[in-house]
């Protein structure tokens, strides 16, 4: 169970202890049934697979608003002081307890989530220098570790009509020199990946917008990014996060498809691999694993935004994903290509507004590694046991000798394909697809004991 801890002057989760598993049987609401970080699967711990991250915007700096109200989360150590920087650190203080508490290895931040926005360049750059020598102090002493950075080029009004793509060169080079300083930032934390999400890069109406222009623009920004890695000596993994609208109405980095054509049109997709959102997926018409498979296929499978849209609401609704066959169907892809390297799974999801309590932030992370756990040992244990991947590799089984290799490798031609079938192969016999027998036989996998 977890134990009332004694109450310390500097404790902001007085009261709760580090988060324990306890199993399945266990009704302890403050244990993992599931996760357990040292539990091997498949030659790797659960902690290994996994890399779970914390997302600072949403658990630290999310209040609760809406555009239909104000925020309706009160956290203590908002009111600890009245200057902004000196609040920022004590937040950040709070946040590093929270990851030791719940078992993360790693968070992740905007620039201007950590430290406050100063009234020039140079005030917001010193104000962010005094919080990553903080958190450098927090990261040593915890050992919990940067998953990613980014700047957030979306939320000040300079940004409205886009950062990179926005049609005054002087906003380009403001977002720029802050991306610039986002990038050393990370590098200083040790950064293992770095972020770019462009929810403005996009447009509204084309009565006003070149669209070639601003696509040729959002290039020449990634590859000023990639130019600047190389003379820093960044070694991160370049992320870019698709997502089809919101904010703006039309993205540019649409979706994993769009953005493969994107970086390939522009020479830059050696540079780049994905961080997919479940979210952002179904915003596009697609499903989390569809994504999944078009970033794998390509191999540019970066990294997971962890949470999940509602079906019935039409905008991003950031929530905590406890949907197991959604993820187990995700985890048998990810799995499949191999786990996702310097990657994690960061919980970009956000408590609901009406969820205040600070032991709902401990509940909606436990629900959502809990999930993720049980998903990756229903995975391993369906990708091991090959039901589904025999089936698979027999319905393409004709592609693997005779003409049907002859397709694949190139040596077919029409004329020949042409011959083939007037003078042997005639009428192709129609074959079953077998959907509803698999999905029978997902349900029954999923629901097996043992
Ligand atoms: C917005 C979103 C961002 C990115 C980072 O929908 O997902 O928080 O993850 O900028
Ligand atoms: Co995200």
């Amino acid at each position: 169970m977890a134990k009332a801890t004694k109450s310390k002057s500097a404790e902001h989760f007085a009261g709760f202890s580090k988060i324990a598993y306890e199993g399945p049987q266990s009704d302890n609401a403050l244990a993992f049934k599931h996760y357990n970080a040292n539990e091997k699967v498949g030659g790797k711990t659960m902690a290994e697979h996994l890399r779970f991250g914390i997302a600072y915007w949403h658990s630290f700096r999310g209040t609760g608003a809406d555009p239909f109200g104000p925020g309706t989360i009160v956290r203590k150590w908002e009111s600890s002081s009245k200057d902004p920087v000196s609040v920022a650190k004590v937040r950040m203080d709070a946040a590093f307890e929270f990851y030791q508490k719940i078992g993360a290895p790693f968070w992740c931040f905007h620039d201007r989530d950590i430290a406050p926005e100063g009234t020039t360049l140079a005030e917001s750059n010193k104000n962010l220098d005094a919080i990553i020598a903080h958190a450098k102090g927090l990261q040593k002493a915890t050992g919990v570790k940067l998953l990613w950075g980014t700047a957030n080029l979306f939320s000040n009004p300079r940004f409205m009509c886009g950062a990179s793509t926005n049609p005054d060169a002087h906003v380009f080079a403001y977002a720029a020199a802050q991306v610039k300083k986002a990038m050393d930032v990370t590098q200083e934390l040790g950064g293992e990946n770095y972020v770019f999400w462009g929810g403005r890069e996009g447009y509204e109406t084309l009565l006003n917008t070149n669209l070639k222009r601003e696509q040729d623009h959002l290039a020449r920004l990634l590859s000023m990014a990639v130019d600047y890695a190389k003379k820093i000596g960044f070694k991160g993994q370049f992320l870019i996060e698709p997502k089809p609208k919101e904010p703006t109405k039309h993205q540019y980095d649409f979706d994993c498809a769009t953005c493969i054509g994107f970086l390939k049109t522009y020479k830059l997709d050696k540079h780049f691999k994905f961080n997919i959102e479940t979210n952002h997926a179904t915003l596009a018409g697609h499903t989390f694993q569809h994504e999944i498979e078009v970033a794998g296929s390509a191999g540019m499978l970066g990294s997971i935004d962890a949470n999940s849209g509602d079906l019935l609401l039409g905008w991003d609704t950031d929530q905590f994903n406890t949907d197991v066959k959604e993820l187990t169907l995700a985890m048998m892809s990810i799995l499949k290509f191999g786990g996702l390297g310097s990657g994690g799974f960061n919980f970009d999801a956000k408590l609901r507004r009406p969820s205040t309590d600070l032991a709902d932030l401990f509940h909606a992370h436990i629900g959502g590694m809990d999930a993720y756990a049980q998903a990756l040992k229903l995975a391993y244990r369906i990708n091991t046991e090959g039901k589904f991947s025999k089936h698979v590799a027999e319905r393409y089984s004709s592609y693997d000798s005779g003409f049907g290799k002859d397709i694949e490798t190139g040596k077919a031609d029409f004329e020949s394909l042409e011959k083939l079938v007037l003078t042997k192969l005639g009428e192709p016999t129609i074959k079953s697809g077998q959907q509803e027998k698999l999905e029978n036989l997902l349900n029954a996998e999923l629901f097996r004991q043992g």
